[in-house]
């Protein structure tokens, strides 16, 4: 980067973090695709004197709200609600919701950030946008759960639509909670439109959306592999989390043929050394999905499998690693620590997971990495395939899903490949995922006046 980019980037950032302190994770994220695309302003100045940036970092509207609920013991919980509604430049705000006790508002902005540019990665017209709550689900009732959902939803409702801002699930929040969210929608707005994605199948819920973060993340990892003549099979494969992401991830993997040897929690992970196959998953799918319970169970179930207490699981030789839980759980000393063992190979099923000293190590090395923007966006990008179904008021088949999820994927990989390639032949997935994202928005934007 040449001395005035530097200048632009940090003159960008210290206005940043000076009028929105101390969201350290918003401030990662701008600070991650500011890098990439400035030398792209400084090539085109019109972009700088618009305030283009300055612009895409304001989310259009935030909305903070009081969430009151009755546990089952009759006690009063208050949570406090969140939606930031980014970017509407190219439709309408879509994107997840989380609930998880670390929710503030840095992690939803950081969140809604990532999701404009991915979203615009998968060529289909979404805005974006990001929403959640402290609200921790885990011990909670299915009742309790329920109630939480319904006074989310009671004061959401009225900021939400099929054609204005479209959520869908994260961490936390799946196809129970997006259920009792839509059922709370259709009461009080007492209209079935497609306001959720990532439904019940029984009600306008996408074949393949379930699968399409875990599975788009593997056909990305596949086109990254196949640049170098090379594929999953035969490779040992790292996974972390245990969640949507991480089971789809595992289950597309070891059926492209790789052997998947670890998953976690927040509390530790599982190494299972013969690989976690077809009937091990159902066993974790089971566990997770229905009992709820914790990865350190599966070693009862599979006693040749160890279970590590307070770990990651980057420190498994493996030649793939999918970092498939959170932010920031993958740091400069694992990244080495794979890097020494011999991995060629990081793709983020997780949103930024992987810190920017991490990064940095990987793309010295010059290994396939891939950002989570990019290699994440199937599940958005399956969700947009669910609001065209519910729009057209029709269901494709689970075949005609994933054909096109495929074909979002090796789209995506083609226009990170064309904007990322470097003087060397090297491929920076980053830049090319920042630098292709950010222009459709721009010009979306630019088009629309000064939005
Ligand atoms: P789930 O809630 O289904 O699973 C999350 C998994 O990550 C769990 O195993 C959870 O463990 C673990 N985890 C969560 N927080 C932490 C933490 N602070 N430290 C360690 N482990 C943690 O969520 P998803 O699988 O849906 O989401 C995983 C990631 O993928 C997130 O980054 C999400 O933003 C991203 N993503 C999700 C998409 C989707 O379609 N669902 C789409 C694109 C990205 P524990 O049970 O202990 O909390
Ligand atoms: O981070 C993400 O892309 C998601 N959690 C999925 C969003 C969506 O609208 O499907």
């Amino acid at each position: 980067m040449d001395q005035m980019t530097k200048k632009y980037v940090d003159g960008f950032m210290a206005d940043l973090t000076a009028k929105n302190p101390g969201e350290k994770e918003f401030h990662q994220a701008v600070k991650e695709v500011l890098e990439s695309v400035a030398p792209y302003m400084m090539e085109h100045p019109y972009l700088i004197d618009q305030k283009i940036l300055e612009r895409i970092v304001e989310p259009e509207r935030t909305i903070i709200f009081r969430v009151p609920w009755l546990d089952d013991e009759g006690n009063i919980q208050i949570n406090r609600g969140y939606r930031v509604q980014m970017n509407s430049a190219i439709g309408p705000y879509k994107g997840g919701i989380r609930f998880h006790p670390s929710v503030n508002l840095s992690i939803m902005k950081f969140l809604a950030f990532e999701q404009t540019f991915k979203n615009s990665l998968t060529t289909l017209p979404m805005g974006a946008g990001k929403g959640g709550s402290d609200f921790n689900p885990k011990g909670k009732s299915d009742n309790e759960v329920m109630r939480f959902c319904q006074s989310f939803i009671t004061e959401l409702y009225r900021h939400i639509g099929a054609n204005t801002d479209v959520p869908a699930g994260d961490i936390g929040v799946g196809g129970r909670e997006v259920g009792y969210m839509f059922g709370q929608y259709k009461r009080l707005r007492d209209e079935f439109t497609g306001v959720f994605t990532g439904k019940g199948q029984t009600f306008g819920g996408s074949p393949m959306r379930p699968e399409a973060t875990g599975y788009g993340t593997c056909y990305f990892a596949a086109a990254m592999l196949a640049t170098k003549g090379d594929s999953y099979e035969g490779k040992t494969v790292a996974i972390s989390g245990s969640g949507n992401v991480a089971q789809f991830a595992a289950q597309k993997a070891t059926q492209l043929g790789g052997k998947v040897v670890t998953l976690s929690d927040s509390n530790g992970y599982i190494y299972d050394p013969d690989g976690i196959d077809a009937d091990k998953l159902a066993y974790v799918m089971y566990l997770k999905n229905v009992l709820r319970g914790r990865i350190r169970e599966y070693v009862q179930q599979y006693p040749s499998a160890q279970y590590f207490e307070g770990q990651r699981p980057w420190g498994v030789k493996c030649d793939i690693a999918m970092p498939c839980a959170t932010q920031n759980e993958l740091n400069e000393d694992e990244a080495k620590t794979l890097l020494a063992n011999g991995c060629i190979c990081v793709a983020e099923g997780a949103n930024m997971p992987t810190t920017p000293e991490a990064i940095a190590a990987f793309q010295e090395a010059k290994i396939l990495y891939s950002p989570g923007k990019a290699s994440n966006a199937g599940g958005v990008a399956t969700s947009g395939l669910e609001m065209t179904q519910n729009s057209m008021r029709l269901r494709w088949t689970p075949e005609e899903v994933d054909q096109q999820l495929k074909r979002i994927m090796t789209d995506i990989h083609e226009a990170c490949v064309k904007y990322g390639t470097e003087e060397d032949g090297y491929v920076n997935y980053v830049k090319g995922a920042n630098v292709a994202g950010f222009i459709k928005v721009a010009e979306a934007m630019m088009a629309q006046g000064l939005v």
